[in-house]
């Protein structure tokens, strides 16, 4: 069969029979998906031949790049000696305490306690869960209030959903849970009015302070963020913000959760975004970069202040079949040690980090981009029509980014658009010839973006 003939069988079956994530799935079978058929190092391979710059990581996950044979061979050996066994009923086995050791080791020294789980959304979702049992053991029930933030991502399930900021999650299926209450989010580039960066950081983080003050500290479970925002469009806060945040929970008994999942495992230039931004959570969502994505597995970061507590409190009625399933837990600690062998944690911070930070701040030159913008290997390119006015948008929000997203795929790179910014956050072994070849096509990606925005009349 021809290359084309293989991807229009696949197609129509896919078509046919799968429902996938977050799609409209009449429009996407009118038009066809991209089927993935080859992924090695910071690249994959569609069933056309097309060989393309994965930008993204796969979904923000695949930090030690795709295809590492070590990582099969420990999933085959652990396959070979224990496949499945579970965690629920006095029993254990060597990968989930290897493993549980080894995220001891590597996560702030608060953290010396894991509660294992199969992804992001369920860490959540157990942090929700998590966070009230602890108050209601320490004889305070009603302290049940989440607050989180607008434009949050902390997954697609109940809980996840209603913790996590987007509307347009909230509007299907009766979301949000009771209980979760947003406040604003740290987006200066996009709501900071006429503040400068450091004044909006201090409004952002003091509507924090005045939720609580509305609310009452004694309704209040905890704090609920992510350290970057990724999904939300990579919205590093303001210098001001998370010392802010700090001081403001440092005056109350509230807890701090900090959503480590995009942010884990080297992402921003240190094991954890907590690191780079000097706050010490006492819940901490992992999952994504756990494994690099090569298997499904997540778990909940216990500090010792909330497990000390737990475990007096008899019995957590809570956990998954998947809870520390040993195949992924093997995956997740081969992943972690060649995350630290071959120091692509230190790569990030030292080397690749600010090499494509510099590059990537290069593009701001472009008469499209409003701010190029990165943090470790995670950044963004807000899209406007008028480079001189930050307020100034497109109209019908999202259109340019979605052109602007499919042109560069077109040009063999991977970026995501969220609304009208374009974002990449590259495996950490990304090389430096691939950087430039990355940064090349989003110049090329914008050019083209802007001659069919004149002959669309966008512009
Ligand atoms: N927390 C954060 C911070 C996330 O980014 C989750 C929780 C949920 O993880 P699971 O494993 O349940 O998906 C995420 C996931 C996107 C995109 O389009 C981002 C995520 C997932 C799917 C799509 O940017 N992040």
């Amino acid at each position: 069969m021809t290359n084309s003939n293989v991807t229009a069988d696949y197609r129509a079956r896919d078509a046919a029979h799968h429902i996938h994530a977050f799609s409209d799935m009449k429009s996407l079978n009118a038009e066809g998906c991209r089927v993935v058929v080859r992924a090695e190092g910071s690249w994959i391979w569609d069933s056309e031949g097309n060989r393309i710059l994965d930008g993204m990581a796969g979904l923000w996950c695949v930090n030690i790049g795709h295809g590492r044979k070590e990582i099969a061979e420990a999933v085959q050996r652990q396959m070979g000696e224990v496949s499945f066994y579970n965690t629920f009923f006095k029993s254990t086995h060597p990968p989930a305490i290897a493993l549980a050791e080894k995220l001891a080791e590597i996560t702030p020294p608060q953290f010396n306690r894991v509660f294992f789980v199969g992804s992001g959304s369920e860490a959540n979702d157990t942090v929700i869960r998590m966070a009230r049992h602890y108050w209601t053991s320490l004889g305070k029930p009603d302290k049940t209030v989440l607050i989180a933030r607008h434009n949050a991502y902390h997954g697609s399930t109940l809980g996840g959903g209603s913790l996590g900021g987007m509307s347009s999650i909230h509007s299907q299926g009766g979301l949000p849970i009771p209980g979760i209450h947003h406040i604003a989010q740290p987006y200066w580039f996009g709501e900071g009015g006429e503040m400068s960066p450091d004044e909006f950081g201090l409004f952002a983080a003091r509507e924090l302070e005045k939720a609580i003050d509305e609310i009452g500290e004694d309704r209040i479970a905890a704090f609920v963020a992510e350290p970057i925002q990724g999904a939300g469009g990579v919205i590093i806060p303001p210098a001001t913000y998370w010392p802010e945040v700090k001081r403001i929970l440092a005056e109350r008994e509230i807890l701090l959760v900090a959503d480590e999942v995009i942010t884990g495992f080297g992402r921003t230039g240190n094991w954890f975004g907590s690191e780079t931004f000097g706050i010490e959570p006492d819940l901490m969502p992992i999952a994504k970069g756990l494994s690099s994505g090569y298997l499904p597995i997540g778990g909940v970061m216990v500090s010792d202040k909330v497990a000390d507590v737990l475990y007096t409190a008899g019995e957590f009625h809570h956990g998954f079949t998947y809870s520390a399933h040993p195949v992924t837990a093997a995956a997740a600690l081969e992943n972690l040690r060649i995350l630290e062998d071959e120091k692509l944690v230190e790569r990030v911070r030292n080397d690749i980090g600010p090499y494509l930070q510099s590059r990537w701040r290069g593009l701001a030159d472009h008469p499209l981009v409003g701010e190029a913008r990165m943090t470790g290997l995670m950044g963004a390119l807000e899209l406007v029509p008028n480079k001189a006015s930050r307020t100034q948008k497109f109209a019908d929000t999202g259109k340019v980014g979605t052109i602007a997203r499919d042109i560069s795929l077109g040009n063999n790179l991977v970026m995501r658009a969220v609304r009208d910014s374009l974002i990449i956050a590259p495996p950490l072994t990304l090389s430096h010839e691939e950087a430039e070849i990355l940064v090349a096509s989003a110049r090329k990606t914008l050019d083209e973006t802007q001659a069919e925005l004149k002959r669309l009349g966008l512009l």
